[in-house]
């Protein structure tokens, strides 16, 4: 099972230097064969080899120039002979070799079936291959390097050091277990040692949070009233005129979004209509929508102008914001250079920054603020482990808990079977994570999301 011959486009069919169309699957380099005018060279090529030749139609027409390399079983990603085929990259060329291949008795691939046969294959564990997806969706260099850590294995060993350390705790349970009547005394456990685990878990969980902010990214919306420079301030950190800006109150009416990297985050920004109480059916549209924006966001950014200083409408929407803990940026400072005083008394450098979007003037203090918020106190272990998958996530937090019960029964003086249970629990949850322990429905949910020819 799991090895026929399977086929996909593995490059976006768009216009491109080349494009790569991956075949795997026992057979699948003779059935290439079939279709390359030298069929001969191809089935007799070394893994690790490439072959120069035109694809063909079983009737001998060209279809396009290309290189074939060849994989050996069991030296190829999916552990299967495979081949790679190099075209040009033209949509049209490349769908006909495609094409051409299905009819030479290949399947088309689901999506994630090489990386499924990779893991089938014992050539990567589960974390390994939900990083292989991490990495092809990673948005910045940041997220890339985290993801290729865990590509390396970086989450498996530490999931296997648990794993390992949670077993030899079960060994002993289980010599109690086995042999009631050999040792009647309490069972030797420690329940610093099981807490010891538990709190291991809880620090790669831990590390979720950290994953998920690089991968999924943030969204920060700047916020206040008209005129305050918030589409100027967006201009400025998009580096880009990108915003229409005028001295005339309520300009920017749909609110604007761009993708920036901060630091390795990866961050939607949002422009967004400047607030006041409007009677214009168009602009009271473009503010509620606003709204909705600035209330869905991860981070708030509220721009006060510092040369007419804070007003009782900015403390009322700034109350109205609270809980959001907005960063309150001081705009047109270069107006206004004493102008500190006039705002913050809680001079509080991740709450407040001084700028000017004109002179570009606090801006580095902004961006650390903001950057400062984001990581919270994420960032704290930095040599730690980061993760992505929910998966793992829930896996990881099942663990904890099953530990904690652990802990509460060994106190509670129970027996050794209820602390078998919980154990065990423990054990199969971790086991789940690198795919020890996993069913196929995991697998098809897992791979699932997975892009074809991946
Ligand atoms: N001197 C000075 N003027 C600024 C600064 N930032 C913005 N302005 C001016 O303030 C006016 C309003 O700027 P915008 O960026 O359009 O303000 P906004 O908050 O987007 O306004 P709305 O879209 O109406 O909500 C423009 O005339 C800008 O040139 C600054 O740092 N210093
Ligand atoms: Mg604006």
């Amino acid at each position: 099972m799991y090895d026929h011959p399977i086929v996909a486009i593995a490059t976006p069919l768009s216009p491109s230097a080349i494009s790569v169309i991956r075949a795997s699957g026992s057979g699948s380099i003779a059935r290439v064969a079939t279709r390359f005018s030298r069929a001969r060279a191809l089935i007799d090529a070394p893994g690790h080899t490439v072959v120069h030749g035109m694809v063909v139609t079983a009737d001998g027409a060209p279809l396009d120039e290309v290189l074939v390399t060849v994989f050996r079983a069991p030296r190829s990603y999916t552990g299967q002979d495979s081949v790679e085929v190099s075209c040009h990259g033209s949509p049209a060329g490349v769908r006909r070799v495609y094409a051409e291949l299905l009819s030479a008795g290949f399947a088309a691939a689901e999506p994630g079936e090489f990386t499924r046969r990779a893991f089938l294959g014992g050539k990567l564990d589960l974390t390994q291959a939900e990083a292989v997806n991490e990495i092809v969706r990673a948005q910045t260099a940041r997220a890339h390097a985290l993801a290729l850590d865990r590509l390396d294995g970086g989450v498996s060993r530490e999931m296997q050091e648990i794993r390992t350390r949670l077993i030899a705790v079960m060994a002993r349970v289980s010599i109690q277990l086995d042999y009631p009547e050999e040792d009647t005394g309490e069972i030797v456990l420690d329940p610093a040692e099981i807490k010891g685990v538990r709190d291991r878990i809880v620090a790669a969980a831990a590390g979720f949070e950290r994953g998920r902010l690089y991968q999924e990214g943030v969204s920060v919306a700047l916020a206040g009233r008209t005129n305050a420079g918030k589409s100027s301030l967006f201009n400025r950190i998009v580096r880009h005129e990108r915003a229409i800006v005028s001295a005339e109150h309520g300009t920017t009416r749909d609110y604007l979004e761009a993708r920036i990297d901060l630091d390795g985050i990866p961050v939607r920004l949002f422009d967004t209509a400047g607030l006041r109480d409007s009677s214009a059916a168009i602009e009271a549209e473009g503010i509620r929508r606003s709204r909705q924006i600035i209330a869905s966001c991860d981070l708030i950014v509220y721009v006060v102008d510092a040369a007419q200083g804070m007003s009782d409408d900015d403390r009322a929407r700034l109350d109205e914001l609270a809980e959001a803990r907005p960063i309150v940026a001081w705009n047109k400072i270069d107006l206004v250079p004493d102008a500190a005083a006039a705002g913050s008394s809680e001079a509080d450098a991740s709450r407040y920054a001084r700028v000017s979007a004109t002179t570009g003037q606090g801006m580095a203090e902004l961006h650390d603020a903001i950057v400062t918020r984001l990581l919270g106190d994420r960032d704290t272990e930095t040599t730690g482990i980061t993760i992505d998958s929910e998966r793992q996530y829930a896996l990881l937090n099942r663990a904890a808990d099953a530990l904690d019960e652990a802990v509460a029964s060994l106190h509670a003086g129970m027996p050794a079977d209820v602390i078998a249970v919980d154990l065990q629990d423990a054990i199969d949850a971790i086991g789940e994570i690198t795919g020890e322990v996993a069913s196929s429905e995991v697998l098809d949910a897992m791979f699932g999301s997975f892009c074809v020819g991946k």
